[in-house]
């Protein structure tokens, strides 16, 4: 009997994103989280399971060997900070912009006020400007808080920035590019050596395949 091998998705835009390259490795989902309650979905493999959880959980599934492989972006692994992880492949998919932004117009005086839920990213990027900001945690509408005077700026995730300009704020810094990546527990990278490595190496060669169609 072959052991499980099971992996770590978020529904929404990675669930969505991530189904083409499983399906070049020949794994195709029995339900669809958008509409299935289901936390676990079997696949068309029955030696393969889906784990559906928050973005921000897949990191610690992953790393605490609850899924062996898992599907996390970028922005969630700098957050998380990626210990245990080993992150072989870039997606290439979800892709946006980690960014500060603001209302236009020149910095406040004084210690800067920032909203975010990547309270360890906004740390780490201020001291390295070294700049000592306030970091205020918040957990979903970053966009809010400059409107009514609870933070100067916010880092947030930009893609198209309609989401900013509707709340009159603009992209002011370029933190990082995100996408996302592919991260396997490392026990499972050494117990269950071949079948991971076959599972990167089809996601490796789907990812290739459409870059190459799109790029
Ligand atoms: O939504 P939920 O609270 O359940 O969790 P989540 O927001 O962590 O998950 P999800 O599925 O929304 O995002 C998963 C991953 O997708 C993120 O960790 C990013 O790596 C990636 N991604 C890519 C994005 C975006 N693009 C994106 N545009 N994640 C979020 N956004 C949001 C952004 O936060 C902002 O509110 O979309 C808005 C901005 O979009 P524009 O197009 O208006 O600029
Ligand atoms: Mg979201």
């Amino acid at each position: 009997m072959t052991e499980t091998l099971t992996i770590a998705l978020s529904k929404g835009r990675i669930f969505k994103e991530t189904l083409p390259l499983l399906a070049h490795a020949g794994i195709v989902p029995k339900d669809d989280p958008e509409t299935s309650r289901k936390l676990i979905l079997d696949t068309n493999r029955d030696d393969v399971k889906l784990v559906i959880i928050r973005a921000t959980d897949v990191p610690t599934y992953v790393a605490y060997g609850a899924a062996d492989l898992g599907v996390a972006g970028k922005d969630v692994l700098m957050e998380h900070g990626g210990e245990g992880l080993y992150e072989p492949l870039d997606l290439h998919i979800a892709r946006c912009r980690l960014m500060v932004a603001g209302r236009p117009g020149p910095e406040p005086r004084g210690r800067l006020r920032i909203a975010t839920k990547f309270v360890n990213i906004a740390r780490r990027y201020y001291a390295e400007q070294g700049k000592q900001v306030e970091v205020i945690k918040l957990y979903g509408s970053m966009e809010l808080a400059p409107l009514v005077g609870l933070a100067d700026r916010i880092v947030d995730l930009v893609d198209t920035g309609n989401t900013l300009r509707a709340n009159g704020l603009e992209p002011l810094e370029h933190i990082a590019d995100i996408s996302s990546r592919l991260v396997v527990n490392r026990a499972s990278l050494k117990i269950k050596h071949a079948r991971v490595k076959a599972f990167i190496d089809a996601v490796a060669e789907a990812v290739a395949q459409r870059r190459g169609m799109n790029d």
